[in-house]
């Protein structure tokens, strides 16, 4: 214990002359589970009542301030004294009050400081209200007293976006009263809180300052988040309480308290946190834990939009790179576009002109594949032929230092396979990015046979130094992502085939949450790729019982364009926004009338539900052979790679929300259309019988 007097495990007060010191001591970020709440609230009492302190100074060990409340909480039965009450108690001390904020004093964290009679934090810290990003709104009076301090625009700007601002801003709207330096967060708050006592840092309630209203702010910040996220009811809410915050404090904090309510209630609140939480779950694995290499130097072979994606982002995350192509042209082109991708992030102000160009000084071009003889790591990303890879990795194992790792970006190629081709399969991994791969989150690290245990750790640190989200997959024909995507890409043709427009599934799946319905997604990344994919695929042989989707596509393809680069594809874009094009219409009627199909009708809900239910069955699919680990891996994969609306947690944390038992009834009625397409897996069929969860398989 910090302080001598605990009164509760992670809580405890002391004193220091008149200054008394209260220091919150809950590893790793100091939330405010029920033993903070209950420790605040006593030691708050205690020095009130023992009448020897003139000031009480509030601090945290460990890394940071208090950074929130505890989020594994919510949804369990709750436990008093909660967070409002706290706050309202810390607000009443008789005896001035301040925090001293250092790393992040966030959400439930920055409300107890707000409540606290001054806000004094360490250079280099930040505050915020990130609760949106969770799901839920500021729910311990920051919607109320931050509009007392810094007004309605700054704190509508703060909560709704949920931004990390620095302190030194705070201090400029009044969120912050003062920034010290530097220093143990103890000696300032004894500093503090002698300053408390001699008058040179003022204090006041928060609640006791009247806001100006301003409904021009709300209403525009109301449409704003109306127009741009539909889907999240919090953002509303959010602003909504902060509209409140006009109101005499006790009738505010009531009306937040109510809003939060119904946040903590809704689906997407389970989603978010459950976004939060598999986001650290995929690299909390022994895989990615133990002995890495180093990581000092890259080298990146192919020089088209993935391997300069892949370069722009080990450059920006200050790795050199050398990066090799077989011809100047080739090397030319990749050295541009990755200047194009650097400019780019400055100009959305990711990085400064300074550290791009000290990026770019890092580059290495070369048309010697030779010049990879010292680098700790390549990854390859040419073209998805076997016979070019093959040939390349046979090269690297004869020019690539002893311990070098050899990964390749391929999106379905056999790792084992290409391992096979060196002497040295230990050190082969797959590495695959999603394009744009400086922008895009996920990595999928692929672990062949062989992988040594120290290269696998090391693509795990790759994609933490790259700040992305290394999800761990096996060797399978797409691994985690791109197998999924296989499957229930037929389900949409399907739809297609049997009475919906492209533009209804679009809506639907829209409706759900896509950013983008998949048929405008396909116009505007070039209906070209899919159409060489099912040529090739019809070349080989399509499997005995497959349904052929892609009649439509195939013939859109061949009359009409590649979607928005020809001008045409399932839509028109004369005007700029996507008008369904008639002529699919057409091609839609001739085929079904070919087939001798009687179009049907479906429901948004409909299409949801088929669409889901495709993609749920391979995701089990995929979690029962252990091609992913556990069923958050699959929902991290599909958030951070796919664009899967974040607020719906994953394809299989939403799974849960339907149930196996539906699932498998859903299944077993679509299978009396198409037997060979709807089949019931195994996992499903068990967990309907146990009546478990995919959650229960991530404990
Ligand atoms: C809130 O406050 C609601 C109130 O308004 C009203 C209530 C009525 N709870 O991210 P890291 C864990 S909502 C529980 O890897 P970093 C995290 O899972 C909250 N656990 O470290 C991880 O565990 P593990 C508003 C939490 O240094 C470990 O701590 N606050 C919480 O990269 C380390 O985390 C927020 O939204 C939590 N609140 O980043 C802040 N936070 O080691 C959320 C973290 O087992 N937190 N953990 O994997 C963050 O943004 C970052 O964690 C932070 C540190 C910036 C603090």
């Amino acid at each position: 214990m910090a302080e001598s007097n605990a009164t509760s495990d992670v809580v405890s007060y002391g004193y220091e002359g008149e200054v008394a010191l209260v220091c919150v001591d809950n590893p790793p970020v100091n939330a405010t589970g029920i033993a903070v709440r209950q420790g605040l609230v006593d030691a708050f009492k205690a020095i009130n009542d023992e009448g020897k302190a003139k000031a009480i100074a509030l601090y945290c060990a460990g890394r940071t301030f208090i950074a929130g409340a505890d989020i594994r909480e919510f949804g369990q039965p709750r436990k008093d004294p909660s967070l409002p009450e706290v706050c309202n108690a810390l607000e009443a001390s008789a005896i001035p009050t301040v925090s001293v904020i250092h790393g992040t004093a966030l959400g439930g964290g920055y409300e107890v400081a707000l409540a606290t009679h001054a806000r004094v934090a360490l250079k280099g810290a930040k505050f915020g209200l990130p609760e949106v990003l969770l799901g839920i709104i500021p729910g311990a009076g920051g919607t109320q007293r931050l509009p007392r301090l810094s007004g309605i625009p700054f704190t509508l700007d703060i909560a709704v976006s949920g931004r990390h601002a620095k302190v030194e801003e705070g201090v400029d709207k009044g969120a912050i009263d003062r920034v010290v330096e530097a220093g143990d967060p103890r000696d300032i708050a004894i500093a503090m809180g002698q300053e408390v006592i001699a008058g040179t840092l003022p204090t006041r309630r928060t609640g006791d300052i009247d806001v100006t209203p301003d409904e021009a702010a709300i209403n525009s910040t109301l449409a704003m988040v109306e127009k741009k996220n539909p889907h999240l009811i919090n953002l509303a809410e959010c602003v909504k309480a902060i509209a409140a915050s006009t109101k005499p404090l006790m009738e505010g904090l009531a009306e937040e308290r109510e809003r939060i309510m119904r946040c903590i209630e809704s689906p997407q609140r389970s989603g978010l946190i459950h976004a939060f939480f598999g986001e650290r779950a995929v690299s909390n694995i022994p895989e990615a834990k133990g002995e890495t290499r180093a990581l000092d130097k890259i080298g990146v072979i192919g020089g088209g939009t993935m391997g300069s994606g892949i370069t722009t982002s080990c450059l920006m995350a200050g790795i050199p790179v050398r990066l090799i192509e077989v011809q100047q042209e080739g090397l030319d082109r990749g050295v541009a576009t990755i200047t194009k991708n650097l400019d780019g992030a400055v100009s959305r102000g990711k990085m400064s002109q300074d550290k791009r160009d000290a990026a770019l000084a890092m580059l290495e071009p070369s048309l010697a594949m030779e010049d990879l003889s010292d680098v700790d790591l390549v990854i390859e990303a040419v073209f998805e032929k076997m016979e070019i890879k093959k040939d390349i990795f046979g090269k690297l194992d004869t020019i690539c230092k002893p311990g070098a790792i050899l990964a390749s970006n391929t999106s379905y190629l056999d790792i084992n396979a290409i391992a096979n081709m060196t002497n040295r399969p230990q050190d082969v991994l797959g590495l695959h990015f999603f394009s744009p791969a400086h922008v895009m989150r996920l990595l999928e690290i692929v672990q062949g046979e062989k992988t040594a245990p120290d290269a696998l750790a090391t693509g795990f640190a790759l994609a933490k130094k790259l700040k992305k989200v290394g999800v761990l997959a096996q060797v399978c024909d797409g691994f985690i992502g791109n197998r999924i995507l296989g499957h229930y890409g037929k389900v949409i043709s399907y739809l297609v085939l049997d009475g919906a427009s492209p533009a209804d599934v679009d809506r639907a799946l829209e409706g759900f949450g896509m950013a983008m319905g998949p048929h405008k997604v396909g116009d505007l990344a070039g209906l070209d790729i899919g159409y060489m994919t099912r040529q090739r695929r019809k070349e080989e042989g399509l499997p005995a019982n497959e349904r052929y989707g892609g009649d439509i596509a195939d013939l859109i393809c061949e009359r009409e364009g590649y979607g928005r680069k020809t001008g045409k594809g399932y839509y028109l874009y004369e005007t700029g926004a996507p008008v369904p094009n008639p002529a699919v219409e057409e091609i839609i009627n001739e085929v079904r009338a070919d087939k001798g199909i009687t179009p049907k009708t479906f429901s948004d809900q409909d299409i949801v539900d088929r669409y889901m239910t495709a993609f749920i069955s391979e995701a089990a699919r995929v979690v029962e052979d252990g091609t992913a680990k556990r069923p958050v891996d699959v929902d991290m994969v599909f958030l951070f790679g796919y664009g899967f609306p974040r607020h719906r947690g994953g394809p299989l944390h939403y799974a849960d929300s339907i149930g196996a038992k539906e699932l498998v009834a859903r299944i077993e009625a679509y299978a009396k259309e198409d037997p060979n397409y709807w089949q019931v897996p195994d996992l499903l069929r068990k967990m309907a019988e146990d009546g478990t969860t995919f959650a229960d398989m991530n404990k």
